[in-house]
């Protein structure tokens, strides 16, 4: 996608409270603003000055301890999905992360770098360190660090980053990229198929785990003439979703109508793409988001 030519002025690190008085981080470049809650090292905001913003947050989003973020991008690790007896799509949407450093750039960028805190819901888990790396200028960058800490046993697991997209009209959006894929239907309790189309457009409920997709997805939103970009690294997973009307009803914390604004294109490795490090190995899932105004 195009850069620009401007001249990066001084970007803005800004601590303040956020909805539900919960610690947030605001950072404006010469290009964009970012909001992070600390809360699941959660982006619930990125936005090009002369943009909309890229980012779908629920009206009706809770903003409270124990309660996952309707919205943005949702961290989920160390599993992806539904488990037995515990919370859907791991804890670390959940957790309180640490920040560990704020790195401003010579070229006008600012990273900053979260820590998930150690937690006994990790208990179950070989000794892991997971960190989140968010990088914030033309562009939104996100880097998922995994590190095996033991020196006997394989760390297995799932990770994704559910990134909410909003959109103009979901009537008008088209997502190209997938074509060839396999993917598990869950609305067809996870029946098997092959992608087909071109591009894919979402007419009804859609809730798909594209297997082995390690390309680039590119979401076409006509009604605004933008093309949002979703480049990644190390991840093998694409999952596409929308709750349409029946379940979006169903939902307590998003608005009945709020499915035709947003589409989740997610990227990480699950299902049989699930990750597993040896001792005192690392991953790193990196996706970079992107977008022009065509
Ligand atoms: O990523 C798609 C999905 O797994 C859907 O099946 C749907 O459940 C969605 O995630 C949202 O999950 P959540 O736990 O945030 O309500």
């Amino acid at each position: 996608m195009a850069t620009s030519s401007k001249t990066p002025g001084p970007a803005r690190v800004t601590f303040l409270d956020g909805r539900g008085e919960m610690p947030m981080v605001e950072i404006t470049t010469a290009w964009s603003t970012a909001e992070i809650y600390l809360h699941g090292a959660h982006v619930t905001n990125f936005k090009k000055h002369d943009e909309p913003p890229i980012l779908f947050l629920s009206q009706c989003s809770r903003f409270e301890e124990n309660q996952p973020i309707r919205g943005g991008i949702p961290v989920i690790f160390p599993w992806f999905g539904a488990r037995e007896g515990m919370t859907t799509h791991g804890f670390a949407r959940l957790m309180a992360w640490e920040i560990k450093e704020i790195i401003p750039a010579p070229d006008g960028s600012v990273s900053v770098r979260f820590r998930l805190p150690n937690c006994p819901e990790a208990g179950t888990y070989p000794p892991l360190l997971a960190e989140y790396v968010v990088t914030v200028n033309e562009s939104l960058t996100l880097e998922l660090l995994v590190t095996n800490n033991s020196t006997d046993t394989n760390l297995e697991f799932e990770e994704c980053l559910h990134t909410y997209f909003a959109v103009e009209d979901i009537a008008a959006v088209s997502i190209a990229g997938l074509k060839g894929h396999s993917y598990l239907d869950k609305v067809a309790n996870f029946a098997k198929k092959k992608e087909t189309d071109d591009a894919i457009r979402v007419t009804s409920e859609v809730d798909r785990v594209y297997l082995n997709a390690k390309g680039t997805v590119d979401i076409h939103d006509a009604r605004l003439g933008r093309v949002i970009r979703v480049a990644k690294q190390n991840s093998a997973s694409t999952v596409v979703w929308n709750p349409w009307m029946a379940k979006a009803q169903q939902m307590p914390d998003f608005g009945n109508e709020e499915y035709q604004q947003m589409v989740c294109v997610e990227s990480g490795n699950v299902n049989v793409n699930k990750m597993t490090l040896a001792p005192g190995k690392s991953s790193t899932l990196k996706v970079t988001l992107s977008s022009l105004v065509e």
